[in-house]
Parts: C-alpha cells; structure tokens; sequence
C-alpha cells in the first residue's frame, strides 16, 4: 500500500486494480444497464443504500480496508455517495470551497474523491478520468477561483483504471472525464459508484456547507451545474439521516471500523 501512498502523494491519484471481481462487474453492468430507465440517470445516496450490490461495495472489507491503508483509518464519509450512468465533467477541481492556505502544495491531503468504474477506461471508450498530474501541488492554483492556465507545462493523462478498480485522487487535483474518441461507442454505458472521504476532519464542514450552497442553488458555474439530475441528487443527499437511513448491517460494519459520517444533521 506504501507504493499507492507515494502515488497518491506524488501524482495526485492512485488505481487499485481488481478490487472487486469481473464477473461481479459483468452482473453489475448487465443488471443496472437494463434498469436504468433513462441515459445520465443517478441512484442518489439513499438509492445506493437501498440496493445491497452497490452499497455492499462501499461497505465491502476491501474497499474500506483499502481506502485505510492508503490514506489511514477511521476515515470521514459524506452523504454524496451515488452511482452514475453516463457522466462526463469538464476540467475542475474538486475543492472549490478551500482557500489557497487550505490546499497549500506541501500537505498530502485531506480529502479524497474515490471512484470505483464498471469499464476499462481506453481511449477509444473513455471511462474513467483524465488528470493533470501533479496539479495538486501547484503553487499558483486558486481552488476558488481556477485558473487553468496556470499549469502550462503539467502533463495529462487518463488514469489506467480498469473495470472493478478502485481509483482514489486528491480533491485538489485538477481532472476531468474521459471521453470517448469512437464515435462508435455509445457515452452512456459509463457506470461508476462514486464518493468523498477524508483522512480527517479539518474541512468536513466547509465541504458540507460547499453541498448546502449547492442545494441552494447559491454556487452555478458550468462545472457545478444545477442540472434537474444534480438537484435531484444533491436534494436526496439533504435528507440522509444517521443512523436512520441506514440498515443495521451497515452501521454495524461503519461501527466496527470506526467510520465518521458527516452528515447534514
Ligand atoms: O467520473 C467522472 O467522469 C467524473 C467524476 C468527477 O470528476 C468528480 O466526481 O469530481
């Protein structure tokens, strides 16, 4: 795990691979393709939990046990959970809430985007993300107000994820989705299970407030779009409770691995 650590430091992202097995992936592909109603539909927070596959991939001993050793225990969750069909974001960061003192380049992160993709991520078929490799240490980089030019001479690349792998990057790093270059491949058969958590507490709340002004429609820009698929998820995040809107399976696995939930209420 040392070896995702210093990936995670150096790079801004690491890529676990096979965390969970293809032919749970094949079983999931084939069972939420054919569900999913619409192209670009979202299961919200409480959707996932109320499907035992998807929200036993969150609380699966692998994947906590992973995103533990990487960037330690006891980590923090939020209630922004969801699994997406088809979604493609452009260049961002996802910390447009800190100042430049709270993602100063030196410090190795506090908080984590985690993503686990259903498809290989190529560059025929995207996938998965594209990510400016080091841009989590910029310097220059005002997270509130960003200003891309100023990583002339950072390098992109899309991130080697594969389908089933666990990829984990640095709310700081600049990153976008990877699109398909084949006109041939459909864009909404995308799946990922995608959440926020952080080693700690330090910007538990100002994340929380940064999905508030969200909800409130107080934050509009071409990145953070209010979407009637974004509202409709941003909404169901407002309503997740603790520990109500959990199973007693799930809380006794949160319990067991002393995990922080930072919810709204
Ligand atoms: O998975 C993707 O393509 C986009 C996800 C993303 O950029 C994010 O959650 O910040």
């Amino acid at each position: 795990m040392k070896n995702y650590q210093e990936q995670l430091f150096t790079n801004g992202f690491c890529v676990i691979d096979n965390v969970i097995p293809l032919s749970e992936v094949i079983q999931l592909r084939q069972k939420y393709l054919s569900q999913f109603t619409t192209d670009k539909f979202t299961f919200t927070a409480q959707e996932v939990l109320e499907h035992p596959d998807l929200a036993g991939i969150l609380f699966s001993q692998i994947v906590i046990q992973t995103i533990s050793q990487i960037i330690g225990s006891y980590y923090c969750m939020y209630p922004d959970f969801s699994f997406r069909r088809g979604l493609y974001i452009p260049w961002h960061s996802d910390v447009p809430y800190l100042t430049p003192q709270d993602t100063a380049p030196d410090h190795s992160g506090h908080m984590f985007q985690v993503s686990l993709y259903l498809q290989d991520n190529t560059a025929e078929s995207g996938g998965g993300l594209d990510a400016i490799v080091g841009s989590h240490h910029c310097q220059e980089l005002d997270h509130t107000n960003l200003d891309l030019a100023m990583l002339d001479g950072y390098q992109s690349q899309r991130m080697p994820s594969t389908a089933g792998s666990l990829t984990i990057w640095d709310s700081r790093l600049i990153h976008k989705s990877s699109e398909p270059t084949d006109t041939n491949v459909n864009p909404e058969i995308k799946l990922a299970l995608q959440w926020t958590v952080s080693r700690d507490e330090q910007f538990s709340e100002q994340y929380l407030q940064f999905l508030q002004d969200r909800i409130d429609a107080k934050l509009k820009n071409s990145v953070y779009d209010q979407n009637p698929r974004e509202m409709r998820n941003l909404l169901a995040m407002s309503e997740l409770r603790y520990p109500d809107s959990f199973s007693s399976e799930q809380l006794m696995i949160i319990k067991n691995h002393k995990l922080k939930f930072k919810l709204f209420q």
